[in-house]
């Protein structure tokens, strides 16, 4: 037993495997983050690549995703564990013309777990909703994920519509295809490359 078996059952698109591969994992002691990174996103990662080279194709990928969704499940209640005082509001989505949902879903549970009251508005959000939410809910931070680099211009647009809005909430982007220089291109208040990173991001942001 080791975390190549959830690597291999995510390549293999067998959700029941990856589920019972993470959980058998956890039970057996084995730090969380390293089944996460080097089993469920390193499996994707793996997926990723056999895309770009022609090896797999869009459903493979989905089926994938639905086996790494499968392992996360069983992650989930350790992922949100922890201090249950609220630190603040986060409004949190993928953007505009991006269906992409694992990462911002790991974002948003790592969110959670850290204490913040995190509002999902899902995948293909537009900037409006993204205002709309963020000041009906008074969030102190609206997160923007994308992974697609012609989804990137979205995040601009959403940057650019709070600003418009005359709003103090901040904006955090992030995502595989997004970097620092970027943020600051567009006037973003801050940029995670992961999780765990953009929770502190969002500590520091509210402090
Ligand atoms: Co898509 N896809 N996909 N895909 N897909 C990528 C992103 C791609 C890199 C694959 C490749 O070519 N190698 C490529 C993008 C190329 C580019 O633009 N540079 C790509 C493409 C091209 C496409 C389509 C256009 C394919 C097509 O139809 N021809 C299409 C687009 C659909 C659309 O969105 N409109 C498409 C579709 C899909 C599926 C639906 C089949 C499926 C998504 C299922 C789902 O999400 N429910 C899918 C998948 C699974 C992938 C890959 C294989 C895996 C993505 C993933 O979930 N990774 C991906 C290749 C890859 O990334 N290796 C690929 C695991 C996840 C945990 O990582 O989301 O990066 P990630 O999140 C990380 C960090 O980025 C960060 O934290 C997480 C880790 O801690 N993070 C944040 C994310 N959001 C953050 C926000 C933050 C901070 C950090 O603050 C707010």
């Amino acid at each position: 037993m080791s975390i190549q078996d959830i690597f291999n059952a995510v390549i293999a698109f067998d959700e029941a495997t990856a589920a019972a591969k993470t959980q058998a994992e956890l039970d057996a002691g084995t730090d969380i983050n390293a089944i996460l990174n080097d089993g469920l996103i390193g499996a994707m990662d793996e997926v990723g690549e056999k895309f770009s080279t022609g090896e797999l194709f869009v459903p493979e990928m989905l089926m994938a995703a639905q086996a790494m969704k499968a392992g996360l499940a069983i992650l989930k209640p350790l992922l949100a564990e922890g201090n249950t005082q609220r630190k603040g509001t986060v409004v949190i989505g993928t953007v505009k013309g991006d269906l992409h949902d694992i990462g911002k879903n790991l974002v948003s549970m790592m969110m959670e777990g850290a204490g913040f009251d995190v509002i999902d508005l899902g995948v293909d959000v537009d900037s409006e909703a993204f205002v709309k939410n963020a000041a009906e809910k008074k969030a102190d931070v609206i997160a923007l994920s994308a992974l697609l680099t012609t989804t990137m211009p979205a995040m601009e647009t959403t940057v650019k519509a709070v600003k418009e809005a005359g709003m103090s909430v901040k904006t955090i982007i992030g995502g595989a295809p997004v970097t620092q220089a970027f943020a600051d291109q567009i006037g973003a208040d801050g940029y995670s490359a992961d999780a765990p990173g953009a929770v502190k991001l969002v500590k520091a942001l509210v402090a």
